[in-house]
């Protein structure tokens, strides 16, 4: 029995494994990993260079408007353009259905000429990604080789070395990076926005982006869930150094779903419609994009779980700090001492993304009631509004701890103010106050303390000064 199917197995490979070779960039086949497997059944060879029509384009600080076409097999295009070798390189890679030169891309390319002098290249491949969802899954692998076609010419005629690049790749972008990547040694950082799940994820590492293909991988995941049945388009999978889930990396906010999302598969998304079907998915590189110009609003915490870091049991920063989910991601050190870390942060719903989060700890005093209370923070660069930090029994004497995101960094903490409701009638008037709140920031080892004596009537604002150090004056 087993001989039989042996030689079945064998009749069936021999019948399937066809191979397709083109200039330049080799040649791929249509049999294991890439194809006749269950993650990738059917056995797809991608299309040539010529008719994905890749190209290349160039916009620096000196052009940040108009691009300059540069040809991999030419590398006159890169003399007569205002490459400069001595600035890093950052290449932006679309994904399925998307193109280079829809406007995301430039965006990202114009914050980046705001905080830095860099060569921004936007890869434009979208004869190959404008199909259906499998021949652009396998046209990735094209697409990736072109890319390292790229920075194999930057190398051998410019001395231009890979360890000066970063490929930054949204969706089936994030693995034409990693393409790239495993065929170019020493390549210096990839950042995977949301890499996609359907033909990718469980696949052996030379399909996919894995931490193998830079010496940096970091990760962005926004839309985890499950494609089937809740069309997720990313992966949950871990694919590089550090993996970073935003808001628990499946549901961002902002982006409720509605009853058309789920019925459309992967092949019935037109441009049309990208906002409104892919919310989630695009919001990886909308964060990217912002944390360009805001190098200090994207920490995230190293936690197991998002419903642990929702308990508020992953703060503050641990001693080696907090990555920077982002552009800055690259700052953190230790973000090449492991695989598969992972990182937790919530973000705002809509621009801007930024948030800060704060550690309170607040010891009641007064009346015992029923309610809720609230505390804002008002520092040196701004206050914030006020958030929720307990629900229930108010009990003088008393601590209970909380986290928010706040919408600014309030710089050094001035004073606190404190709030309380409930919406009972009462008679007699209660009076409740916090005696101590204590703030902590995410990547600060202590605490500030705030002190008052006094007690306020429901709805009341009370204000609270740094604590009197017992011995001073
Ligand atoms: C580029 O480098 C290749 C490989 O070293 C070499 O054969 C070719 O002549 C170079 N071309 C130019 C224009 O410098
Ligand atoms: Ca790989």
């Amino acid at each position: 029995m087993g001989n039989i199917w042996t030689i079945v197995l064998f009749l069936l490979g021999a019948a399937k494994g066809k191979e397709i070779c083109y200039d330049h960039v080799g040649c791929f086949s249509d049999s294991e990993p890439w194809a006749g497997t269950a993650i990738r059944p059917l056995n797809v060879l991608p299309w040539s260079p010529e008719r994905i029509g890749t190209r290349f384009l160039l916009y620096t600080n000196e052009n940040p408007d108009t691009f300059q076409s540069l040809l991999p097999s030419d590398p006159s295009t890169v003399e007569a353009s205002n490459f400069q070798a001595d600035k890093k390189t950052r290449f932006i890679i679309h994904g399925f259905i998307d193109k280079g030169d829809e406007s995301w891309l430039l965006d990202m390319c114009k914050n980046m000429f705001k905080v830095e002098e860099v060569n921004c290249i936007c890869v434009d491949w979208k004869k190959g990604s404008q199909t259906t969802y499998t021949q652009a899954a396998n046209n990735v692998r094209v697409v990736g080789a072109q890319v390292a076609q790229m920075l194999g010419m930057l190398s051998a005629n410019y001395s231009y070395s890979p360890s000066q690049v970063h490929l930054i790749g949204h969706s089936l972008g994030a693995h034409v990076a990693g393409e790239a990547g495993s065929r170019t040694p020493g390549l210096g950082r990839i950042t995977g926005l949301d890499p996609v799940e359907a033909s990718f994820q469980g696949t052996p590492e030379e399909v996919r982006l894995d931490p193998s293909d830079a010496v940096f991988v970091d990760v962005i995941h926004t839309d985890a869930a499950p494609l089937i049945p809740f069309l997720g388009f990313g992966t949950k999978q871990q694919m590089g150094h550090l993996d970073f889930f935003p808001n628990g990396g499946e549901e961002m906010p902002g982006c409720e779903k509605n009853a058309l999302s789920q019925i459309v598969d992967l092949d019935g998304i037109w441009a049309g419609t990208r906002d409104f079907v892919a919310c989630n998915h695009l919001r990886s590189y909308k964060y990217y994009s912002e944390s360009i110009l805001s190098p200090d609003g994207f920490a995230a915490y190293p936690c197991d779980s998002y419903r642990a870091f929702e308990s508020n049991k992953c703060f503050p920063c641990p001693d080696a700090g907090c990555p920077q989910m982002g552009h800055y991601a690259d700052k953190f050190a230790g973000k090449t001492s492991e695989e598969q870390q992972k990182f937790f942060l919530n973000t705002g719903d809509s621009n801007s993304f930024a948030r800060w989060r704060y550690g309170i700890s607040i010891t009641l005093s007064g009346r015992t009631v029923t309610g809720q209370v609230k505390v804002a923070l008002f520092g040196n660069k701004g206050n914030t509004h006020q958030y929720d930090v307990f629900r229930g029994i108010i009990q003088p004497g008393s601590t209970h701890s909380s986290e928010f995101d706040a919408e600014l960094d309030v710089g050094t903490i001035e004073k606190v103010k404190f709030l309380w409701n409930n919406n009972v009638v009462n008679p007699t008037l209660p009076r409740v106050g916090a005696a101590k709140i204590t703030v902590q920031k995410g990547e600060e080892k202590t605490g500030y303390s705030f002190c008052s004596e006094d007690t306020v009537r429901e709805d009341v604002l009370l204000t609270l000064l740094p604590c009197q150090t017992p011995g001073t004056v």
